[in-house]
């Protein structure tokens, strides 16, 4: 089946948000609540195991204090502690300390031309979604996305497939027609779950998987100077990812990929 849309994960695939990003809003959010915690880049690489931030805070806080996660108001703090890590990631954007991963703008312009819809699923918050595009790709950008799916639009998060449901039925296309950008063990869960053929684009905090069934797993987008490299197809690959080539690609696994 031809693809007709690709879908784009936000957290690690659009942009390196979490180790410089995230994690340094929850810190400094933790500091204004009076928790006496501080996410290292390596027991934070830890919690993205729990996807959402306000799940990732309860989970730590039974994990470190499990009678004080569990009296009445810990569920309320935790969500103040959140909100307020919103508003520390959001100023970090708007001063444009997150950047767009390497090859990024390219392929969403490749892809526009190529003539395919493009669509965003999302653990992360419309706040924080909108606060990335708009500043890195523009005051418009969110238009070029007809569809941005974010956690606050379906009752369980990703590895769930429920936000890949919910993209694939506001644009009502079948899942073999998309191609899933992900760059997560929970994130390719969840758009596999779905049905959506999927390209694991890694980061640091990716890991080893498991990325089985992806139609490919490769290092970044690619751009002038800066080739990508992973395998696809079970083949070695290198180079500036194409919007056309990643439908080749999606073409000739489809035998393989249940949808
Ligand atoms: C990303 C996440 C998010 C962010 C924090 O997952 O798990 O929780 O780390 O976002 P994915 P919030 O890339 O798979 O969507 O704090 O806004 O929840
Ligand atoms: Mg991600």
């Amino acid at each position: 089946m031809a693809t007709r849309a690709f879908i784009f994960d936000v957290d690690g695939t659009l942009a390196d948000t979490e180790r410089e990003g995230h994690r340094v809003a929850f810190n400094l959010a933790f500091r204004d609540a009076g928790l006496d915690w501080t996410w290292g880049p390596e027991l934070y690489g830890r919690l993205l195991a729990v996807t959402g931030g306000r799940e990732r805070i309860m989970q730590y806080w039974q994990e470190v204090d499990p009678s004080g996660a569990s009296r009445p108001g810990a569920g309320t703090r935790a969500s103040e502690a959140h909100a307020a890590k919103t508003r520390y990631y959001v100023e970090m954007v708007d001063q444009g300390k997150i950047e767009l991963r390497i090859g990024v703008a390219r392929f969403i312009a490749e892809a526009r031309d190529a003539g395919a819809r493009l669509a965003i699923a999302t653990t992360t918050s419309t706040a924080n979604v909108a606060a990335l595009l708009r500043n890195t790709l523009g005051e418009t950008a969110p238009a070029l996305f007809e569809c941005i799916a974010t956690g606050d639009a379906v009752d369980r998060k990703k590895p769930d497939p429920a936000v890949y449901r919910w993209v694939l039925e506001r644009m009502r296309l079948r899942a073999a027609e998309c191609v899933a950008f992900e760059d997560s063990a929970p994130g390719f869960a969840a758009a596999v779950g779905a049905g959506v053929p999927t390209v694991v684009v890694t980061n640091g905090y990716s890991g080893a998987g498991p990325f089985a069934g992806a139609i490919a797993v490769i290092d970044g987008f690619g751009a002038t100077g800066h080739p990508a490299a992973g395998h696809a197809l079970g083949r070695r690959w290198t180079g500036l990812l194409a919007p056309r080539e990643v439908m080749d690609w999606a073409a000739y696994s489809s035998t393989t990929i249940p949808s």
